[in-house]
């Protein structure tokens, strides 16, 4: 099961002000220049969260495992996976305690699991992928299937891809499928001046606006669109009220663009923009909140050194 990319854009191209949902931005092109941000000097995330991994790897498996007391294996599923190579350290860790792990990453993008299917073939064999090409939405019900206790993460600041409404609910669902021997291993990245913010999300090598543009290079590939990418430009925007980054494609002109497959002709006007993606950046009682409505209880945090960024763990409440 993959996403509805017709539905998808029909709907939000037809809608007032436009969108286009970031789930649309990972097809194997999006999913490369994705990877490609992750190292650039402008986007702090990866590596501050990286950072957490390398010093507290194994008091967060062992945080994970305790409670479980059931004396079998830890199961780690992984939202939005990617190419997974932070989640490594925490599979290491997890080796450390057990003879072999399985790692359930899900993600729609198949070429990114089956690259990090690859890669951990190599680095860890002893961990067992059981990739999941889906939505989460699509995923969770699989998850249900899993025995013993399972470390659920969700990493990379994702959860800040998603308004607190849509958010809650996947970690309800999430705590619902994995039961009560459940933990939560959550990245989010935290609120900090948008001197810091708009050039992670609007980098001077111009990798993000490739990365932003390419939801209409994919239009253009898969469904027959006419996008000129030349005619929209890449925006981030600080949203102080809301405490996220917004990332939008602004039309450069009055201007019409058909996307054959769809039947549709979707009509522009000078400096409209699309909104492709919001990054929320949190502060730990807005993170504490979410965890505790869905289910969650309250957290212990890790930061990195510049305390840019934190990652929680949570065990299901009772
Ligand atoms: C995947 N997600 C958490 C990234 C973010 O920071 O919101 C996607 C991204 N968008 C632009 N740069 C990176």
């Amino acid at each position: 099961m993959t996403i509805d990319l017709s539905e998808q854009v029909r709907r939000g191209l037809t809608a007032f002000p436009k969108t286009l949902p970031p789930v649309l931005f990972y097809d194997e092109e999006g999913s490369r220049l994705y990877e490609a941000i992750t190292d650039l000097p402008e986007y702090y995330l990866t590596r501050a969260e990286r950072s957490i991994f390398v010093q507290h790897a194994d008091e967060l498996v062992d945080l994970a495992l305790g409670g479980a007391s059931t004396g079998r294996p830890l199961t780690v599923v992984e939202l939005g996976a990617g190419s997974a190579s932070k989640t490594e350290l925490l599979l290491a860790a997890v080796l450390r305690r057990q003879p072999t792990c399985v790692y359930v990453p899900i993600d729609v993008s198949r070429a990114a699991i089956e690259g990090a299917a690859r890669r951990l073939a190599v680095n860890l064999p002893a961990v067992r992928v059981r990739g999941i090409v889906a939505s989460h939405e699509q995923a969770l019900p699989e998850l249900a299937t899993i025995e013993g206790p399972a470390l659920a993460m969700f990493i990379g600041s994702s959860i800040g891809n998603l308004d607190d409404q849509d958010a809650g609910r996947l970690l309800r669902d999430l705590r619902q499928a994995l039961g009560a021997r459940a933990s939560l291993l959550l990245g989010t990245d935290l609120r900090k001046s948008s001197e810091v913010l708009i050039p992670a999300y609007d980098d001077a090598a111009g990798v993000t606006a490739a990365f932003n543009k390419n939801v209409l290079a994919r239009i253009n590939r898969e469904l027959g669109g006419r996008f000129d990418l030349a005619r929209f430009r890449h925006l981030a925007r600080w949203n102080e009220a809301r405490s996220r980054i917004e990332m939008h494609l602004q039309s450069a002109d009055d201007q019409s663009v058909a996307i054959d497959a769809l039947g549709l002709v979707v009509h522009f006007r000078r400096g409209e923009t699309i909104h492709t993606e919001s990054s929320v950046k949190y502060d730990l009682a807005h993170v504490a909140r979410l965890l505790e409505a869905s289910g969650f209880s309250p957290p212990r945090v890790y930061f990195d050194d510049g305390r840019r960024f934190a990652v929680h763990l949570a065990r299901s409440a009772p």
